[in-house]
């Protein structure tokens, strides 16, 4: 994992973009976001951490998506263009990352800066609710992740907007932080 300051210039979403800020695992956490790692072993001892995790947090199911051209078909297109659109979920977003790396790009608060992380096989991510986010894969073109939930996910990704900013679980989210906005 390594986290910095999204640069904000042009140019293709999958190169680092680094404003050579980083950005450290305190910082992350100061807004919610938690990082493990857990790496991934021949013993497969990482699925027994994976399963831990899960039930402390009350994740009863989950299932692995492949994120490349070969992996989404005629769907690649489309669904990098989604992933990459700033949203939010009324749900936490725990993301795996079995194989290949990507780029989590999340809002800082409450400077609105983007800050982005990436994370590579071994790397696990924790997005509080209500946080805006983005994803997209880096020039490595490729993930396997697993995406871990609740019985019933309230996945869908909800563009941000002035809706967005009055929606209930980003007003709990930003109760995170008192004495601001
Ligand atoms: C989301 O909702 O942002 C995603 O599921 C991103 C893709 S998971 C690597
Ligand atoms: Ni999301």
């Amino acid at each position: 994992m390594r986290a910095y300051y999204f640069d904000s210039l042009p140019g293709d979403q999958r190169l680092p973009h680094d404003s050579t800020h980083p950005v450290s695992e305190e910082t992350l956490k100061a807004i919610g976001v938690l990082y493990s790692r857990i790496p991934i072993d021949a013993a497969g001892q990482w699925e027994q951490k994976i399963n831990a995790i899960a039930s402390e947090r009350a994740y009863r199911n989950h299932d692995i998506i492949s994120i490349s051209k070969a992996g989404l078909g005629d769907e690649f297109e489309s669904k990098m263009k989604m992933f990459y659109e700033e949203h939010m979920h009324e749900d936490e977003e725990i993301r795996y990352i079995l194989e290949g790396s990507g780029f989590f790009d999340v809002r800082e608060n409450p400077t609105d800066a983007w800050i982005r992380i990436h994370l590579d096989a071994g790397d696990m991510i924790v997005l509080p609710s209500g946080i805006y986010h983005r994803f997209t894969l880096d020039m490595g073109n490729k993930t396997r992740t697993m995406r871990l939930f609740k019985d019933e996910p309230k996945w869908k990704a909800h563009a941000r907007g002035d809706e967005t900013d009055v929606n209930p679980y980003r007003l709990e989210y930003l109760k995170s932080f008192p004495g601001m906005r």
